[in-house]
Formats: structure tokens, C-alpha cells, sequence
């Protein structure tokens, strides 16, 4: 495998600031260079949890930079972009429209999709982590109304399956791409053709699963980002237990926040425990969560990262945890990598070590498994998590992804989160 010298904690976390800088705009870090120039919604998150225990304002700057892309729907948006380069990243702002919709921010461009609600998590984390307190409070007092818009945003128009759980309209907004998961619901869509592109019609090759990506991407915009098209008519409609998971986990951190900022924790607590029940009793068969495809009525027989995702909250009862955790660390998973935690479980067909959301390793999910493992008090598994995420990193430099089984590294150079993350698992 690639492999650099061995680097010490000090000179790694040199490197994770470098790269953060380099991929900084002044008020947003971006994925990496090239391949992604715009900010992205939980990359960004995910920076400012980086570098919540480091740089207070910073971390703020993170997540007001990503909130100015907020719909006055409450609906946070999965990239925000930069204007310098707007045509280099396809969909760009031509496909989407945002600005002529009513309902988008001014003075900005903006996906109309989302991703996972994390910012709330991440809020929390940079009030429990500053060194700063007085910039925290105000930080707090400033964007607490912010999330409580993308709460009743995901309440009011996602809950597509009527049973408490927000539904995801597209896989882009997962953040897990091409999982496996989504294979049976994109198959299931009608047969599209690449009207998008500017390609003759004798060119037009069959349909692949981007082009159902677009397909989708098109049907909601023409709708107008109309949510009674989302719930009835939408081809693509899937309740995610990461998505969910890391809604929950928010609920909880909403409910710390709301005395800081003046307002009442009550409404949070019921909303974490409504999800719960409903991850519960939608999302649980045969030992682990898994994603239920409204449009076809049944849930995935295959499991992924995304099905540790409700470990996140604290009253996850005990019986399950166990559960999960002894799939976590059996083959499937952890037990046959040697590096955690493989995106898509070991033993399905459809697992592939290479390739992105479908088999390798990623930064951001050990990270987020290694907070479920702690809400849990499983000091073991917050330990292993813990030092095989920096052992990738040190091997391997802050890749995209790695390679579960060697550690190589995947996917683009220098990628924000994995540095960001770093920095906090260094601490
Ligand atoms: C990947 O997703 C984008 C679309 O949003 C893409 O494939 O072009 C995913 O890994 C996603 O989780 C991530 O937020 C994004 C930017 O890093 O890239």
C-alpha cells in the first residue's frame, strides 16, 4: 500500500491545518481542491466540529457561512456555491435555479437538496469544546432560531411516510452517494434519457444511475421545490437511518442549547424522543436499522455505516445497542477490515473496496460512530475507532476514503473533513 513515514501527532496536525487553509475561501472551507469548489453542508459541519476545540470563531464562520445558503424554508442546502467557480462543478447553479425561486436566499446560489442536520451536533460541540465562552454564547444565541427553522423544515415537509422520520428525496442527500442502498430505488425509477446534457440524440447512451440522479434533481426543480410534489408524486422517497440518526442526535443537542439561548428545551426533547420510536418501530429488522423505501414499501435487505447512524442518541435502549455493536464488530464489518468501518457490509454482493460509499473507509462516519460509541460509555470500541482513523490518516495522508482492507488511500488528496477530524481526534 502507499505509505509515508511514520508521523507524529505534532507534524500530523500541522498537515491538518495546512490543508484547511489551502481549501479555505475566508469564510468557508471547501471539500478539496479541483473536484469540489463549493461548500458543502455537513463538510462544512464537519470543519467546524474540527475546529471547534481549536478556533471558536472559526468554527462560527464555518457554520454562518453555510446558513447564509438557508431557504426561508428552513431548509439548509446541500452545497452553497462559490462564484468563482460556478461552472466547474456539474450540477451547477444553472441546473438548480435557485434564485428564481422565492423561497431560496438572496445574493447566493444554492443546491435545492439537503443533507444530513448536523449542524446542530456540531453547535453543541463547539459550546461544550470553547476555550472562548463569550463568542460560543453569542454563536449559539445567533444560529439556535437558524436550526429550529431546519427542524420544522424537515418536520412539516419530509416526514413523506406520515410515521415521524424525515424522508430523503434524492441520494445526494444521504452524503453516501452510490451506497448500494439506493440501488433498488433508482432501478425502480422510470427509464430517463440524458436530456440535460448537450448531446445529440443518436448520442444518448442508456441510462445510468447519474442520469437518474438528474432525473430526480429535475423533477423537484420543475416542480418548484414543491414539497406536495415531494410527498405525491416524487419517484424517490427513503426514510435513512444516519439521516435520521443524526436528526435525533441534533434534537438532543437543540435541547442542551435551548436554555443558552432563552428558549424552552421541552419541544426538543419530545422531538428526540418521537424519533426514536419511530426509527424503532420503521427502520428495525433481523438486528439492525436499514432503509425503507416509501415508494416500494420495504426496507433494504442490505446494511451499511448508515445503519449504526441512531447509535448516535443516548436513550438508543440497551438490548439494541449490544445488537449493533455486535454486528459492528463482527465480520460484516469491522472484524474482517482491517481498517473501520467499511461502508457497505463485507459479506453483501454488492460490496466493493474501492469505490466510495460502497465498501471503503471514510473519516467522517469512524468519527461519528466513535461519538455513538461514546454517548454509550463503550470505551473499547471509542479507543479502536479512535487510533485505526489516525493510523489511515498517518499512512495514508487526509484522502476522501481508504481502502478497508489496506488502508490505501481513495478518492481526491487533501479533503477537508478528514483533516478537520483529525484535529479533533488528536485532542
Ligand atoms: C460526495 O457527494 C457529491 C454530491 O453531493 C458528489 O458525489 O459529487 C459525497 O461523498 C458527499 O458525502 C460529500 O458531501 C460530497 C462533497 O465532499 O461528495
Amino acid at each position: 500500500m502507499e505509505s509515508r513515514a511514520a508521523v507524529d501527532d505534532a507534524a500530523l496536525g500541522r498537515e491538518a491545518w495546512s490543508v484547511l487553509d489551502a481549501n479555505s475561501t475566508g469564510a468557508a472551507t471547501v471539500p478539496a481542491p479541483g473536484l469540489y469548489p463549493h461548500q458543502w453542508n455537513w463538510d462544512s459541519t464537519f470543519v467546524a466540529i474540527g475546529l471547534a476545540r481549536w478556533d471558536t470563531r472559526r468554527a462560527g464562520t464555518e457554520l454562518l457561512s453555510l446558513l447564509a445558503g438557508q431557504w426561508h424554508t428552513g431548509m439548509v442546502p446541500h452545497i452553497v456555491f462559490q462564484p468563482a467557480h460556478e461552472e466547474v462543478y456539474f450540477p451547477g447553479p444553472a441546473i438548480w435555479r435557485s434564485t428564481e425561486h422565492r423561497a431560496a436566499p438572496h445574493g447566493v446560489c444554492t443546491s435545492g437538496l439537503t443533507q444530513p442536520p448536523l449542524q446542530a451536533l456540531a453547535l453543541w460541540w463547539v459550546w461544550r469544546h470553547a476555550a472562548d465562552r463569550d463568542t460560543a454564547a453569542a454563536l449559539v444565541r445567533r444560529i439556535y432560531p437558524m436550526l429550529v427553522a431546519q427542524h420544522g423544515y424537515l418536520t412539516t415537509s419530509r416526514d413523506l411516510g406520515g410515521g415521524g422520520l424525515a424522508a430523503i428525496v434524492h441520494p445526494w442527500e444521504s452524503g453516501m452517494d452510490d451506497s448500494p442502498v439506493w440501488d433498488a430505488p433508482l432501478e425502480a425509477l422510470p427509464p430517463v434519457r440524458r436530456a440535460y446534457r448537450r448531446e445529440e440524440p443518436s448520442q444518448w447512451q442508456p441510462d445510468s444511475h447519474h442520469d437518474r440522479y438528474m432525473a430526480l434533481v429535475l423533477g423537484y426543480r420543475d416542480s418548484g421545490y414543491d414539497p406536495v410534489y415531494l410527498r405525491d408524486e416524487h419517484p424517490f422517497a427513503v426514510e435513512d437511518p444516519m439521516f435520521n440518526g443524526i436528526w435525533l442526535a441534533s434534537c438532543q443537542a437543540l435541547a442542551e442549547l435551548a436554555p443558552v439561548a432563552g428558549a424552552d428545551a421541552g419541544p426538543h426533547r419530545e422531538a428526540a424522543e418521537r424519533i426514536r420510536a419511530a426509527l424503532l418501530d420503521r427502520l428495525w429488522a433481523d438486528g439492525a436499522f436499514r432503509v425503507r423505501d416509501l415508494r416500494a414499501g420495504r426496507l433494504s435487505s442490505i446494511r451499511t455505516v448508515g445503519s449504526f447512524g441512531p447509535m448516535l442518541d443516548a436513550g438508543l435502549p440497551a438490548d439494541r445497542v449490544a445488537e449493533l455493536v455486535v454486528t459492528l464488530e463482527s465480520a460484516s464489518f469491522m472484524g474482517a477490515a482491517g481498517y473501520p468501518v467499511p461502508s457497505c457490509e463485507i459479506r453483501a454482493p454488492q460490496f466493493d473496496r474501492s469505490c466510495y460509499w460502497r465498501g471503503p473507509s471514510w473519516v467522517n462516519t469512524n468519527w461519528l460512530l466513535r461519538r455513538a460509541a461514546a454517548v454509550h460509555g463503550l470505551a473499547g470500541l471509542v479507543r479502536v475507532l479512535g487510533s485505526q482513523t489516525l493510523r489511515l490518516v498517518r499512512q495514508a495522508g487526509f484522502r476522501e476514503c481508504f481502502d478497508p482492507f489496506d488502508g490505501s488511500g481513495r478518492g481526491s488528496r487533501d479533503f477537508s473533513w478528514s483533516a478537520a477530524l483529525t484535529l479533533d481526534l488528536l485532542a
